[in-house]
């Protein structure tokens, strides 16, 4: 399945398989820009292939870089308005929130190969099963920093709808028992800039690098909608002393904030003195639109 614009195809896929491909969320130069990011992250394909490289954890368990990152590049992508935009299209809800941001890195000839057993990611997002409706569905997102083929470990996935007779709780796949699902998926292929959107329920599986000394990059990013308590990857408040998330509010705009669940200008939660409290926290944001939604009472 080749991608797509953000738009009526793309959701209708999204609907319809679970999953889509979709292209042109970002400029040229942003995409470049994240690429050189996330070469200072990883060792680059060459440096594996040689052998350059000795004390960096290269299998797919290990604990990877998460948001937010310490350059600019990276953090754009994870908040970008269109990246917003498609999470509250495809949720059906303006009200979303940010759960998971983290890159991770491949390569050809390493130890771990890589080849997992078709699951679903509900089994590490959620703590109860995926339900469809608006307010419950999440959206999981990988955002490409390399060209991806079948070649360079594209994802391989099942449409939705031959895997409706799985029981839902059921997040691997036996190679055997599930034989006919294992020969019905397909790489999700598409060159640098693409983002992979596809539901918790979507089986799907990692593959190994089969192109000669070649690596592949992307972010790991995950939506939700307001409210659901039980679905959660990371926490952000966990990186409010380093300096990477100081950087990062220092730029931020309310929207990208919003999602992280900071407190939208006119919330309750802003008092004359939270209001004083979080600009001093942080110099570098300007607070302009929480001072002139103002106050909602309390002690300051
Ligand atoms: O690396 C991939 O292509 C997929 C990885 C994945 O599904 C996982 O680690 O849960």
């Amino acid at each position: 399945m080749e991608p797509v614009p953000a738009g009526p195809l793309a959701a209708e896929r999204w609907n319809t398989d679970g999953w889509c491909l979709v292209e042109g969320l970002f400029s040229p130069d942003e995409v470049a820009a994240a690429i050189d990011e996330v070469h200072s992250l990883f060792p680059s394909a060459d440096a594996v292939a040689t052998g350059e490289v000795r004390d960096f954890n290269l299998s797919w368990d290990s604990v990877k870089p998460v948001f937010p990152f310490a350059g600019r590049a990276l953090n754009r992508l994870v908040v970008h308005d269109s990246v917003i935009d498609l999470a509250q299209s495809l949720l059906g809800t303006d009200h979303v929130r940010l759960y998971q941001g983290t890159a991770s890195a491949k390569y050809t000839g390493t130890h771990d190969d890589y080849e997992q057993l078709l699951h679903a990611d509900f089994g590490n997002h959620t703590l109860v099963v995926p339900r469809h409706d608006v307010g419950y569905q999440h959206l999981l997102l990988f955002i490409y920093l390399s060209d991806v083929t079948p070649d360079t470990a594209a994802t391989r996935i099942v449409p939705l709808g031959l895997t409706g007779g799985i029981p839902a709780e059921r997040t691997y796949l036996d190679l055997a028992e599930y034989a006919d699902i294992y020969s019905a998926e397909v790489p999700a292929s598409g060159p640098a800039g693409t983002v992979l959107a596809y539901r918790p329920d979507v089986y799907h599986r990692g593959t190994a690098l089969r192109a000669p000394d070649s690596a592949r990059f992307l972010l790991h990013v995950a939506y939700k909608p307001v409210g659901t308590d039980w679905a959660g990857y990371h926490t952000f408040p966990i990186h409010g002393e380093g300096t990477a998330w100081h950087h990062f509010v220092s730029g931020a705009t309310v929207r990208q904030l919003t999602v992280l669940g900071f407190p939208e200008p006119g919330h309750p939660y802003w008092t004359p003195e939270t209001l004083r409290g979080v600009a001093a926290r942080y110099p570098g944001l300007d607070m302009t639109p929480w001072f002139e939604a103002g106050p909602h009472g309390g002690s300051g």
